[in-house]
């Protein structure tokens, strides 16, 4: 496979102008008969060839102006059909053949269920028909969806319904129209027996919005909540950034195979249903958040990415990382923005961070691909966002918003590229942004490493930083250049005080942003009275490692005092990282561990305090995890991590527990279930208590979580219940909870998918087996990315231990289920293979057996997908 690359860049030597499809269904041929009107691209010269993209299609008819082409007219291969020569204006008819029910890798048209739908972004389009299938080429469209009255009651597409009617031997058809000129990839088709719940939005301006979720009728009780958090969302964007939606009809409809999490489709968006169901009794509370911000997330699309889209796949962090920044301050504004932040940081800097530090390390714009859908990627999306929420901060709140009302009226209708966004920015802030740039250019986390020197004479502090971005795969350290980001800090003095910020002879309050755009810089603050405890990186204000010498006392000082509530939570996790290091080096020199007495001291005084923020409490008690604890190690010992991450967890357990049992029954709420994030944050509380109760092994504790999932309150309560005894070692308990649930909900795949992960996720190493049992499951099914995303998914990224035995077991399970899956569906191959990928600072062993399972897979006949991702990791 050949790789290409952004600086090839051409426009397209043709453009469509409008589009009528005919779709005349049937599991194994669909007939797409496609009218395409055509002219030549204004700034390409005449003459050149017409090239179309096309894969897995029969083509049963080709003509231009109506007139039938002959076979030496064109060419076709594998992947494309070339027309030498056409007019400068035309008319291009084709109509071909496929076979939706033997598509497994869910792009073009598909089954899933009983139903036919569509996933068309990146390049699925030119599975359903021949087409200039890129995103700079924008067409209105017209479809017309013919199918059998009784099994497809119901036929969808983008825009409005114009037109429908019945048809000879059991068979209708409805024509919907889409006045909005679109690339392919936002094209949509949907037909089956669905039902919908229906609501409206009256937009600012006075126009009523109709909104539609369709689901399979055992759904319908769990769409409410989706349709709660599509209105919001309306409301949010009309009133964050001027945003109002542009057709008449909304739809969402819910699938259960899905390669993602949803697809923003103009005017129908389609929902991996375990983004958009959810009620009290099947869903966990991280789970409904995960639906509000998927649900506002694609709504969001219809401005970033929609109505302005990219020029090309190489910009896609144009629409993604601008929309990620829109949903993640969207969710911070309806529920608890400090626990948001929180959340975030914490993927960016465990998933995010090992990206990029790993074999497929890409910048934010990459400069080559083979397969595009192997860059839907965290580096793309959750980087992507956070280069925007630096924008944000450089610019200040209302000059970011006027770069964005810029970048929607200006480019409104247009395919652009990031140099356009941030050219708005620029203009609207006023800034010189050409070194901001390199963000999305240069690969890798950048180390922000700081030294603080007081002078007590002088009452001077002086802040020096340095940043370096290490090499990645294309990109050695010595040609990466110093990026522009914002480092918003203050200082504390001994007793935890807010020392009031002078620098260059003016007042900057006690929170100031400094810029950094150099190698080297140093920082001046006056009149500081005492030497002080800095607090660096508030907010997370810049994706970056921020590396500073800070003793356990300063880091317990921080967490006690800072005004900045993210600093409080992350000077928490480097103190709980240093005392798990402390217990890892014990184990790995075969002395005795013990538990740090100044992370005790930290818990007893978050634990004695009363809090006005549950939320941020209980993300303050958890503890960082193994993924976590792996990145910030120079070379990963598995088991030491675990095993130390479970002596600190017990013994903070058994130092506090009866502060953890207050906390426990303090956080009993008998108010009905609502995903309000008062309730959330009291259900995390006791979780997280109950979790430190269980890990002492005492009986009593394991008697609470049982109770808790008998009392069978809400799944967020069962769940985290049922979690604590199927990973005890008391099988008693275990064992009967676990069949039990199984049993209650064998009726519901989401909910079966949180049992799959549950008992994958079994520390113990009695849970190969289990895995291997489940495989066989009848609910569960490798073609579909649900059930494998929550059993091969979880236990490879989420169980470590077992993932990482040293008999290269865990690694030989994951390889043959890629195996089979790049038969099946390569995008969802290309991603489940991932952690098989990341064996570089591991021991040699495990390189080894790692490596060797990848050299096994690189033996098959691979997708491109697969293909990308192996040879990057075996280079
Ligand atoms: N824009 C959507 C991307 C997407 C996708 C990409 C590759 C394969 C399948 C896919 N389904 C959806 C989702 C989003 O970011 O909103
Ligand atoms: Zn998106």
């Amino acid at each position: 496979p050949q790789a290409i690359h952004l600086k090839d860049y051409l426009p397209p030597a043709y453009l469509v102008d409008d589009v009528a499809l005919k779709f005349d269904l049937d599991d194994h041929a669909t007939r797409v008969s496609a009218r395409l009107k055509m002219r030549r691209h204004p700034q390409r010269e005449a003459g050149l060839p017409l090239e179309l993209f096309g894969t897995a299609l029969r083509l049963t008819h080709i003509a231009i102006e109506g007139q039938p082409l002959d076979e030496d007219e064109y060419r076709l291969d594998a992947e494309r059909l070339v027309i030498a020569k056409v007019p400068e204006r035309f008319e291009l008819t084709t109509e071909v053949i496929i076979d939706p029910a033997a598509n497994t890798a869910l792009e073009g048209l598909y089954r899933s269920s009983s139903m036919f739908c569509t996933q068309c972004e990146p390049e699925g389009f030119r599975r359903i028909t021949y087409y200039p299938d890129r995103p700079d080429v924008m067409a209105t469209f017209t479809t017309t969806v013919i199918g059998d009255r009784e099994r497809l009651p119901v036929l969808l597409s983008n825009g409005n319904p114009t037109e429908s009617g019945e048809l000879p031997n059991g068979r209708h058809f409805v024509t919907w129209r889409d006045p909005f000129p679109k690339p392919s990839y936002l094209f949509a088709l949907v037909a089956g027996a669905l039902e919908k719940v229906e609501d409206h939005f009256t937009t600012v301006s006075g126009r009523q919005v109709t909104l539609q979720i369709w689901v399979e009728r055992e759904n319908l009780d769990k769409t409410e909540f989706a349709m709660g958090a599509l209105k919001r969302a309306m409301k949010w964007d009309e009133e964050a950034y001027g945003r109002e939606y542009d057709l008449d009809l909304f739809m969402i409809v819910a699938v259960n195979d899905f390669n993602m999490g949803a697809m923003e489709n103009k005017g129908l968006n389609i929902f991996n249903s375990s983004a958009v169901l959810a009620n009290p009794a099947t869903t966990v509370d991280a789970n409904f958040q995960r639906v509000e911000g998927i649900v506002a997330h694609e709504y969001f699309h219809n401005w970033s990415g929609n109505r302005v889209t990219c020029r090309d796949w190489f910009q896609l962090a144009l629409k993604e990382g601008f929309t990620v920044f829109r949903d993640q301050s969207f969710s911070a504004d309806v529920n608890s923005a400090p626990v948001k932040r929180i959340e975030d940081v914490s993927v960016l800097r465990t998933m995010q961070f090992a990206e990029d530090a790993g074999p497929t390390a890409h910048p934010v714009r990459p400069e080559s691909f083979i397969e595009i859908s192997n860059f839907y990627t965290l580096t793309v999306y959750e980087k992507g966002a956070e280069i925007v929420r630096m924008l944000r901060q450089l610019l200040g709140a209302e000059r970011f918003r006027t770069g964005a009302d810029l970048y929607f009226s200006r480019f409104d209708g247009q395919a652009v590229r990031v140099e356009d966004f941030v050219s708005s920015m620029s203009e609207a802030g006023d800034v010189d942004l050409t070194r901001f740039m390199r963000w999305y250019a240069q690969a890798g986390t950048p180390v922000l490493d700081v030294e603080g020197e007081y002078d007590a004479k002088a009452q001077v502090y002086r802040l020096k930083v340095r940043q370096h971005t290490p090499a990645t795969p294309g990109q050695p350290a010595e040609r990466k250049l110093p990026l522009h980001l914002p480092l918003r800090l203050g200082l504390l003095d001994a007793g935890g005080a807010a020392i009031p910020l002078w620098l260059d002879g003016e007042s900057r309050g006690t929170d100031t942003v400094v810029e950094l755009f150099e190698a080297e810089h140093e920082f001046r603050f006056e009149r500081v009275p005492s030497a002080p405890v800095p607090s660096l990186l508030r907010g997370f204000s810049a994706p970056v490692k921020l590396r500073f010498p800070y003793d356990r006392e300063q880091l317990a000082l921080l967490v006690k005092y800072d005004e900045d509530g993210f600093n409080r939570w992350d000077a928490g996790q480097r103190l709980a990282l240093a005392a798990i290091e402390e217990v890892m080096l014990a184990l790995q020199a075969g002395a005795e561990p013990r538990l740090d007495p100044t992370l005790l001291d930290v818990f007893t005084h978050l634990l004695d305090t009363p809090s006005d923020d549950l939320a941020v409490l209980a993300e303050m008690l958890k503890l960082p995890s193994e993924a976590y604890i792996a990145g910030e190690q120079e070379a990963i010992d598995i088991d030491a991590i675990h095993q130390a991450r479970r002596f600190v967890t017990r013994a903070l357990g058994e130092a506090l527990e009866p502060r953890f049992r207050a906390l426990f029954e303090a956080n009993q709420s008998e108010a009905p279930y609502a995903p309000s994030f008062e309730q959330i944050a009291q259900r995390s509380l006791r979780n997280v208590a109950l979790g430190y109760l269980c890990a002492t092994g005492g009986e009593k504790a394991l008697h609470l979580a049982q109770h808790q999932f008998e009392q069978d309150r809400n799944m967020t309560d069962v769940r985290a219940a049922l979690t604590l005894l199927a990973h005890s070692d008391a099988h008693q308990l275990g064992d009967p909870a676990v069949k039990a649930f199984g049993e209650r909900w064998a009726h519901d795949p989401l909910v079966m998918d949180q049992w799959f992960a549950i008992q994958v996720t079994r520390p113990q190493p009695d849970v190969l087996d289990r895995v291997r049992f489940l495989m066989r499951h009848p609910a569960f099914s490798i073609k579909n990315p649900n059930k494998v995303r929550a059993l091969i998914g979880a236990f490879a990224n989420l169980n470590r231990v077992n993932f990482h035995r040293l008999d290269g077991e865990g690694y030989r399970l994951v390889a043959d289920v890629v195996i089979e899956l790049n038969r099946l569906n390569p995008d969802i191959a290309a991603r489940i293979v991932t952690p098989l990928t990341r064996f570089q600072r591991l021991d040699a062993k495990r390189q080894s057996l790692m490596r060797a399972e990848l050299e096994r897979i690189r033996r098959e006949p691979l997708s491109r997908n697969l293909f990308e991702v192996i040879e990057k990791a075996l280079a």
